[in-house]
């Protein structure tokens, strides 16, 4: 039996969400792995706690916020959600845990995690994450040196070596960076993540955290985990059958009696077609197509619609 660490942070409003990320990654595990979840919060109703604990291997962890204060007393961090620091914190608030794969809400699982969870890392690298879609951006906006080992990467997925960074006292670098340089982040967390880490990051390919575009179909492909850095699939926007998808793992959750969330269900899912039908009826292929910046496999696309349409 091999054991897996996740660590999700929530609070009530995203609670339903983070349930859909452990139902998809416990359907989609492999028989021979045990998956705890670690449940970052600093308020979660008891409604909540019990939906989410019975679905599985659950350890709550609650945070006391009062533990960021000195950050928030001197001004810094005013741009900065408390619950975006646990991440950060990762180290001392899981002393137990040796390696850590931390989520965003805003993931599904699609396959089994192994293989990520178990990569090899360097003996100089605390973590391994994928670059951020707009890496350059990134990497010139920080001032980081371009190198072969710098990149710039998504914070929303990380595997985090809690050991290696608890001996190195990574934490407490990262906390120092903050202070130091609040004022010039715009991406706080992930900013500091990726300004310490810097270097001694192992990249992994993008199928472990794959950021999908706003509108794109991807009938052909299956990435282990998809992550809705953009218009989530709860928000109305365009088609994609991931956000289809999303909403299959939702109705496996405990939350999937929430009536407000089944009539959202309905809604978005009805728009995304609507909005589809319509810019491809009104022969606005320009903005079909445009996705992030970038015209998308013109073709393939083409074909695809055929086969929804
Ligand atoms: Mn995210």
């Amino acid at each position: 039996m091999k054991t897996l660490e996740l660590c999700l942070s929530t609070d009530d409003n995203y609670a339903k969400y983070a349930a859909t990320v452990i139902c998809s990654a416990l359907k989609n595990k492999n028989p021979d792995e045990e998956i705890i979840f670690h449940i970052l919060y600093s308020n979660l109703a008891d409604k909540n706690i019990k939906k989410l604990d019975k679905m599985g291997n659950i350890i709550f962890h609650k945070i006391d916020n009062s533990i960021f204060e000195p950050y928030f007393n001197n001004g810094v961090c005013k741009n900065v959600t408390i619950p975006t620091l646990y991440r950060l914190k990762l180290p001392s608030l899981l002393p137990d845990t040796k390696k850590i794969l931390y989520l965003d809400c805003d993931v599904l699982i699609l396959n089994s995690l192994s293989d990520f969870y178990f990569c090899e890392l360097l003996e100089s690298q605390y973590a391994a994450c994928v670059p951020d879609l707009a890496q350059g951006v990134h990497l010139e906006r920080m001032n980081f040196n371009i190198n072969k080992n710098n990149f710039y990467f998504n914070a929303g997925v990380c595997l985090l070596d809690l050991e290696k960074m608890r001996r190195d006292d990574i934490e407490q670098k990262m906390f120092d960076y903050l202070y130091n340089n609040w004022q010039k982040l715009s991406y706080s967390d992930q900013d500091v993540m990726n300004a310490v880490l810097l270097g001694h990051v192992k990249k992994m390919s993008r199928n472990y955290n794959f950021i999908t575009p706003n509108f794109y179909f991807v009938n052909n492909c299956k990435p282990t985990i998809v992550h809705f850095a953009g218009v989530k699939p709860w928000k109305i926007g365009f088609y994609n059958n991931f956000r289809e998808l999303f909403w299959e793992y939702y109705m496996c959750t405990p939350f999937s009696d929430d009536k407000t969330q089944i009539s959202t269900m309905k809604t978005v899912l009805f728009m995304h077609k609507k909005i589809c039908q319509i810019l491809w009826f009104l022969k606005m292929y320009p903005l079909f197509f445009l996705q992030n910046g970038r015209l998308l496999d013109f073709k393939r696309i083409i074909k695809n619609i055929e086969f929804n349409y």
